[in-house]
């Protein structure tokens, strides 16, 4: 067991409840928002209407986890972040090697999921069987079972931690198998105890990797996808859920179906379709005046340049720029990456003369893809799980602390627009 992380949890969730209890007691009726009722038919954007502690995303600053800007964060490896989001701090090594230990004792796949994954039809998509597998090891919760043996709600977090370790330690294995058997790319490759969680992922897909600069593209991939606030689509699909106190196996597999979406997970998959498809219909290394040209057709029709806008950020996402360093480091000649970096100089300034995007700039999705593609991972069916890899430990941390601070069963009131029509009959 990952002894010194449970410990510090142990530690600061007395403190945490305290400190929620007494915000609540003394200052509960405090008014912090008001909705808008174009908030309302516009997708509840930006209501403050959640407390998630793991991290925070600014509208000019970008992800920050615990206080710390993303791209302070670049140099470490997800466990590392994982442990941040969870406790506020970063691990010694000694608490590092604990939880990397706990992870590779912990990540035997049961083989009922290889016998479910054998089943799906060839054409399933690579998220359906993600999110499969882990929902179909719902009967090995913890946490379920500790419910069902009546145990108090105020130890339920350790076992919702059990469910989120067994989930973290087995995602790179089922996903490298789902890699692996989709794209018909041999055997599945065992784990290495020796490696940490990004490279024995890398290591289990079999991408060609002698210089180790594809598990480098790992390791920054893991952290920076890990967590973004608790109210993107995802992540307030896994609050909601588990909010009803089913376990960390529901939760985390419904967040991953809304990941699964083209608006979230999927542009970048999206993405990188669109750069291809760009690349293939000019026939050659596109000219700025042909990549202008391409994507104003796209949005005089109607369509989305993918990878560009958010709900939430109204700057250059930190991420896309962490990803566009690395391409600078490690492929700056490559066609995709080149396209990338063009789409970035063009792009914006189109969004801003169309006049809709709130958001002109890039997010993470717009440079993820030419990098993984670089190194011939060109399946993009299979982009979104390796974002979803990542996230699991965001879904987790806050999976666990939600739990922790016994968080209540999330119920919001919806309104008719019959209900609607009459408030504004009577502010007329
Ligand atoms: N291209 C064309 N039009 C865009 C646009 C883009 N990249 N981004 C926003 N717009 C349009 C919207 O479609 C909307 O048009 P309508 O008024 O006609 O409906 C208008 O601008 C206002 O939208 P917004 O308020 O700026 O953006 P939303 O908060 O509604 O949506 C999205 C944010 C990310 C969904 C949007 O910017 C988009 O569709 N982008 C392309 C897809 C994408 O990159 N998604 C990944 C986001 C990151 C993520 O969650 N990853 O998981």
């Amino acid at each position: 067991m990952s002894k010194l992380l449970k410990e510090k949890l142990s530690s600061q969730i007395p403190g945490l409840r305290e400190e929620a209890k007494s915000i609540v007691k003394n200052q509960g009726k405090k008014i912090i928002d008001q909705v808008t009722i174009d908030q309302l038919y516009g997708g509840m954007r930006g209501i403050k209407g959640l407390i998630c502690d793991t991290s925070s995303v600014g509208l000019d600053t970008g992800l920050i986890i615990r206080g710390i800007p993303i791209l302070e964060l670049t140099d470490k490896l997800p466990e590392e972040v994982f442990f941040l989001l969870l406790t506020g701090e970063l691990p010694d090594e000694k608490a590092l090697k604990d939880l990397q230990t706990d992870l590779h004792k912990r990540n035997e796949v049961p083989s009922y999921v290889w016998d479910v994954l054998n089943a799906m039809p060839a054409d399933s998509h690579p998220m359906v069987m993600f999110s499969s597998a882990i929902l179909c090891m719902e009967k090995e919760s913890e946490f379920r079972k500790l419910y069902d043996k009546g145990t108090g709600k105020e130890a339920l977090w350790e076992a919702m931690f059990e469910d989120c370790m067994n989930i973290i330690a087995r995602v790179p294995q089922i996903a490298a198998f789902i890699y692996r058997k989709k794209f018909g790319k041999g055997d599945m490759i065992p784990p290495d105890s020796k490696l940490d969680w990004a490279a024995n992922f890398a290591n289990m897909l079999g991408v060609e990797d002698k210089s180790g600069t594809f598990a480098n593209l790992m390791r920054l991939y893991m952290v920076l996808h890990i967590d973004h606030e608790g109210g993107n689509a995802s992540a307030f699909t896994n609050l909601v859920i588990s909010s009803t106190l089913s376990d960390g196996y529901y939760s985390i597999s419904g967040a991953l179906n809304a990941l699964a979406g083209p608006l979230h997970g999927l542009a970048n998959q999206e993405c990188l379709k669109f750069i291809v498809k760009m690349r293939n219909e000019i026939g050659h290394s596109p000219t700025d005046e042909e990549v202008k040209a391409y994507c104003k057709n796209l949005l005089d029709t109607g369509r989305v340049v993918s990878g560009y806008g958010h709900p939430v950020l109204r700057i250059t996402d930190p991420r896309f720029t962490a990803f566009l360093e690395f391409g600078l480091k490690n492929m700056p000649e490559d066609e995709t990456y080149k396209i990338v970096k063009q789409l970035f100089e063009i792009v914006p300034d189109l969004l801003v003369a169309q006049g809709k995007a709130k958001d002109p700039w890039p997010n993470v999705d717009a440079a993820s893809g030419s990098l993984l593609y670089h190194y011939g991972i060109k399946e993009y069916d299979f982009y979104t799980v390796l974002f979803g890899i990542s996230r699991v430990m965001g879904y987790s941390a806050q999976l666990i602390i939600s739990r922790a601070m016994n968080a209540a069963i999330i119920r919001p009131k919806s309104v008719t627009t019959d209900w609607i029509k009459k408030q504004l009959t009577a502010a007329d």
